[in-house]
Formats: structure tokens, sequence, C-alpha cells
């Protein structure tokens, strides 16, 4: 074993194939089919993707070039003259879409509103005279800090309308990750509400903006604020502006601007394990046609379905798979405000009953809470709408695949577990649903057009099975074109990594993966979470999927610490089904159980039961304040990536308890 790969050792051979009926009707509908379109694209991807790009949208001007590759910066459809909004909307007004159902919302409160296509249409051409009425411009900066509301698409889509680059943040964020994002992006205008429902409580946002103006941002000259909740705030005369005051007077006609396929359309910060935060930049006329088309062929959209993200906008996944993918397609997207809560832990299947939502895209991290819960709760509602399940944000173990397939799909839908990232735009490697048979916790295989491998840190191709790093050896549309205000870091993280290889310079994703004989992926984490124990370097995601395959673990995670014998010592979190309590004997079990399913080496040194874990809003366990926790160091680091930073305060209590 090379001191540059990482071991694999989860054995999962289950294999399912696309059900006849969902195959028939699928564009891409087999395996054959799937091949032809991935070797056309690998043969000549600039004329696979300019094919498309022709077909799929509207462009005020055609191109001059495909592709302009100074590595590693990429230009898309050089030339090219477009605006996305106008794609999402315009061009579905002259069809019958014209009066579908674009956006389909429903509040936590169980309000709803349905926006048609000329309705929402409409919206955005008010708004962004709006914005137009203060002042914003084309390249403008403007921050967005919402809670799920159709307001927070209209304020997206009326950005990219007046070619002004928006930036969402979290409505989950505090204050001061949010001056921060504001301030990085010098932003001129921001969006925002009184507050939004989430968990049976009304939470502010607007308090949270006076804060962080209190203290920063000195480039913001206008707030909008969107009444929802209807607790009181305060509005600053002359700078804050109710939305429905501003649109009383907004013109509903404003043609898109004519923007450069090149321009940028938003920036979106992620963070790092270390540094502030980094601003993702996406342009309009590569991450448009991407988004387009994922959403068309792994979803496998349909003119009738109700298609339902459950994500938030403030994420990669609801800018790419709420907003503009869904709506370019001229679909039906369904926005929910809620989350599974006390009241109504059943909520989600609610909502798929009422609105017979066909397709459904969640995250790992919430089936895994639904299993927590119990199967009752789903199994009480009628939920034989559905016909396609989808998984993105984190590696789906094998146990909660098999729960998602059973209880929730009822062995009737494919499920597309979606590999990708905020810098990739759009998804990278997944089944599609009518052509590749999947197998529980892979993302089966790369999207047609897009060239990934596994390699060693030197950048040589390791064999299959074994573990290594993933990389992309060929620029794709949607691809992120820079870290904002900073290329050198977007040099320096993504491109230099790891070694050119045949002369070309790869982009290095940050996350540890297998390919297997049949050329699928196996994501193992990232590679920050690679565990070194006795020479054997283990990812994250096998030792907790080990953990999660015995019947009382609903989620966990692992973590090494240092260790003088070993180099690292095994730590896990486990968080138990609500039917088990925590005991001796019960840790015991459990080690014993992670070394019968992996073997000796991986036998966790310390286990603790919680009730807990940091996670990000995108339900990611932030390990590295794990590991900060298990060592009895001083947590140290940006929380403000933790959806709920009291956790840390709790888990830390509760271990220092137990020592
Ligand atoms: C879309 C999104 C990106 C990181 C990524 C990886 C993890 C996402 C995954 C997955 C395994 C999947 N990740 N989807 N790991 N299987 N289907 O999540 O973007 O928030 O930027 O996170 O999430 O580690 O590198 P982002």
């Amino acid at each position: 074993m090379s001191e540059t790969t990482i071991e694999s050792i989860l054995q999962e051979t289950r294999l399912f194939y696309p059900p006849s009926e969902f195959a028939q009707e699928a564009e891409i509908n087999s395996l054959k089919a799937y091949e032809e379109h991935y070797a056309e694209a690998k043969a000549d991807p600039q004329a696979f993707w300019a094919k498309l790009a022709q077909k799929e949208l509207h462009w005020f001007k055609k191109w001059d070039q495909v592709l302009d590759w100074q590595p590693p910066f990429a230009k898309w459809f050089v030339g090219g003259k477009l605006n996305i909004s106008y794609n999402c909307l315009d061009r579905h007004l002259t069809t019958p879409r014209r009066n579908k159902a674009a956006i389909i919302w429903e509040g936590e409160p169980g309000d709803s509103r349905t926006l048609t296509y000329a309705q929402l249409h409409r919206e955005v051409c008010q708004f962004a005279n709006s914005m137009k009425q203060l002042g914003v411009k084309k390249g403008d900066r403007v921050g967005i800090y919402m809670p799920m509301i159709p307001e927070a698409a209209i304020a997206m889509l009326a950005c990219a309308r007046i070619g002004a680059p928006h930036s969402v943040v979290f409505g989950g964020f505090s204050a001061e990750a949010l001056k921060d994002r504001l301030e990085d992006a010098q932003a001129k205008l921001v969006i925002t509400a009184d507050g939004g429902f989430r968990k049976d409580k009304a939470v502010p946002l607007k308090a949270q903006v006076d804060l962080a103006l209190e203290h920063g941002a000195p480039t913001v000259e206008n707030v909008i604020v969107v009444q929802r909740t209807k607790e009181p705030i305060t509005m600053v005369e002359g700078r804050d502006h109710w939305w429905h005051d501003l649109q009383k007077t907004s013109s509903p006609h404003c043609p898109a601007e004519i923007m450069d396929s090149e321009d940028t359309l938003f920036i979106l910060y992620t963070s790092g394990s270390t540094g502030k935060p980094k601003g993702v930049v996406h342009t309009t006329g590569g991450y448009n046609l991407y988004t387009h088309m994922t959403s068309k062929w792994v979803f496998d959209l349909k003119e009738t379905d109700v298609y339902w993200c459950t994500a938030d906008v403030g994420w990669i996944t609801g800018h790419s798979y709420i907003v503009y993918g869904p709506l370019s397609n001229g679909a039906t997207s369904l926005m929910y405000e809620g989350a599974p809560r006390a009241s109504n832990p059943g909520c989600f299947w609610d909502v798929i009953e009422k609105y017979g939502v066909n397709i459904f895209y969640t995250a790992p991290t919430a089936i895994r809470a639904f299993i927590k819960m119990g199967e009752d709760i789903p199994n009480a509602r009628d939920l034989s709408s559905l016909r396609l399940l989808g998984t993105v944000g984190e590696p789906i173990n094998p146990e909660a695949w098999m729960w998602y397939h059973r209880v929730i799909g009822a062995e009737r839908c494919p499920i597309v577990d979606t590999w990708w990232q905020t810098e990739t735009g759009g998804i990278m490697v997944t089944a599609l649903p009518g052509a590749i048979p999947t197998k529980p916790g892979s993302a089966t295989r790369p999207f047609p057009g897009i060239i990934v491998d596994v390699v060693d840190k030197q950048g040589n191709p390791v064999p299959d099975n074994t573990g290594g790093y993933l990389v992309v050896k060929y620029p794709w549309p949607s691809m992120l074109r820079t870290v904002y205000g900073n290329p050198e870091r977007f040099r320096k993280t993504y491109w230099e990594e790891i070694p050119h290889i045949d002369g070309q310079p790869v982009y290095f994703a940050g996350d540890s993966v297998r390919r297997d004989e049949d050329g699928y992926f196996w994501i193992m984490g990232r590679v920050d979470d690679v565990m070194n124990v006795a020479g054997h370097r283990l990812g994250s995601m096998e030792l907790e999927s080990a953990l999660k395959s015995h019947p009382g673990v609903a989620e966990s995670g692992v973590i090494g610490i240092p260790d003088e014998i070993k180099g690292e010592e095994i730590v896990a979190f486990v968080i138990l089904k609500n039917d088990f309590s925590p005991s001796d004997d019960l840790v015991k079990e459990l080690k014993q159980h992670v070394m019968e399913e992996i073997g000796a080496i991986a036998r966790p040194g310390e286990i603790y039961f919680t009730d807990v874990l940091p996670k990000t809003r995108s339900g990611k366990i932030v390990r590295r304040f794990l590991r900060q926790i298990a060592a009895g160091q001083e947590i140290v680091g940006d929380r403000s990536t933790v959806e709920d930073p009291t956790v840390l305060d709790k888990l830390e209590a509760e271990i220092r308890e137990k020592h």
C-alpha cells in the first residue's frame, strides 16, 4: 500500500437495474445509450457541448469560440450573448407552459402559493425594476439573505435579469458570517425578510442584517425587506425599503439585459477547513447549459412532473436544482419553507401527498433522521406519486440507501446519488435513472462530457478498487471560474495540489474516492478527513457506514485523534435510534461490530453517544470540530459554518463529563 493512496474496505455488491417501465419513457434509456453519449462527448467535448447549447438554450448572439482554455482559467461560449432569466422565463411564455406552475410553494405554517411561468415572469420583471429604482446596475453585487419563500427565487432571477451578480447567504448564518460575505463581495444592496419560519419558530433575519451593517459592510447602500413573519423590526429611514412598497410603483416590463456568456451570474461562499470562506464565482452561459442538461437527464424531467428538491437556496443545490436548472427546462419546481420538526415530523411526506410529487431530491442526513424517527411516519402517507428519488451532499451509507429504496421508493423508484460541489456548479457523477444500474452507496458514473479519474498524490493512476484522489481532467461548462478577488487561491486550492498529468493541469476536488471494476465511483469522504491508523489510511465514510449498519445506530461521525503508538486512534460519535439507549455493553457491541465489518485495524478506541453532531446547514458533519473536542483541545475555527453552533459547547461539555 503506497503512502499516497487510501485503503478502501467497503464491500457492497447489490445491483439494481432501472425498472423497464421507467427506462422506456426516459430520454437516455439504456446503458448502451449512456455509453454512446459518453463516448461521443469524450471524443470531442467541445462539439458535444456546442451541439447541446445550440439546441437547448436561447442565445441573443451565438458564440465565436466554444472554449478558451488558459489553465486554470476557462471561458465557455466566448462571445455568446444570453440571459439565464430569459431562458428560465421568457422563452416559456410563448408555449403552452405559459400558465403552467413554475413554482409551487408551501410555507411551514401551512400557507401556500403557486406562481405560473407568466406570473413569475411578471414578478421578476417588477422586482428587477424595484432594484433599478434603487440604482442597482449591471455588475453591482447583491446580497440575498432570505427564508425559503418564492421571493428568494424571484430576487435571484431578477438579479440575473439585470446582470447584477447575486450572493445568497444562508438564512441560518450569523450576522458576523453575513457581514464577512457582504464585505468580501462588496455588496451594494441586501435583500432580506423580517424573518422566516423554521422548526416551529419565527427566525429573525432583518435584525441580523442590522447587526451586520452596524459592524461593517459599508458598501451596502440599501436593504429591501419582504414581510413574512410580521414580527416587529426596525426600518432605517432612507436605507431600508419594504419589498411590497417598491413593487407598487415598479413596471412589470423589464427586458432581460444582454449578458456575455462569461459575465458573472453569482458568487456563492463555501467554507474551507481553514481560512476565510471562498467566494466561488459562476458565470452565465456554461452554468445555464450544464444545470439545464443535468436537470433534464438526471431527473428525467417530464412536462407534467412535480419536482421537489428540499435544499435551501443558500446552498448550491438550491441555486442549480431548485431555481436555474428546473426553470430553464420549464419544469414545476416545488419549494418548501419548513423542515421536519417536533410538531410534524412527517411534514415532507405530507407535502409529497398534497402535491403529488413525482421526483424527490434530498440529503442523506435527512434520510438518516427519518430512519431514526421510524418508518411508521412515512408509511402513514400515500407516496405513490413518486417515481424517482435523489440524494446529494455526502456519501449515502448503503443501509440508508436501502431504507430510502424500500420505504420511500416502495422498491419502484430508481435512486440517483449525485456527487458534485459548489465549485462544479452541477452534478458530475451520477446515475442516469433510465440507463445506469445502481449500487447502494455509489454515485455510479460520470455525466457525459465529464472526464474524471482516480489518482495518487503524485498524479499517477491507481488500480481499480484502490482509494485515491478524485480529479477532473478536462474543463466543463459550469466549473467555477475563480475565487472572487483571489485568483491565486483558486489556482493553489484546486489546480496545484496534484501535479500535471500528461502535461495538463487537473482539477482537485478534495474528495477521496475508489473506482470499482465496473467503472463505478465510491466517494470515501473529504481528503482532510482521512485517518492514518498504524500506517493504514482510512476514509471517514466507510467507518461511519460500518457503524450505521448496526441496527441501533442512526448517525455517526468518526475522526482520528493523535496516538503515540498507532499514529491516530479512531474515535466515533454515535447517535442512537429512538428505541436504543446508551450502555457499556452497547459500546462493546459496536466496537465488535466495526471489527467484524471492516477488521481489527478499524476498531474504534472510543465511542461517545450523543444526541447532536455539528453539521452544516446542508447536513455535512464538520469533523474538524469533532477532532478538537475528542482531543480535549479548545474549539478553534469558523463556527459560523455549523447550523447550530451551540451544539459545539454541548458536545464539549458531554465529552468532558465522561473523562
Ligand atoms: C452539492 C454539494 C461538496 C462536497 C463534496 C463531497 C460531498 C456531495 C455527494 C458528496 C458523496 C455525494 N458530496 N455530494 N459525497 N456522495 N453524492 O454538496 O456541494 O456543499 O460544495 O459540498 O460534498 O465531499 O466535495 P458542497
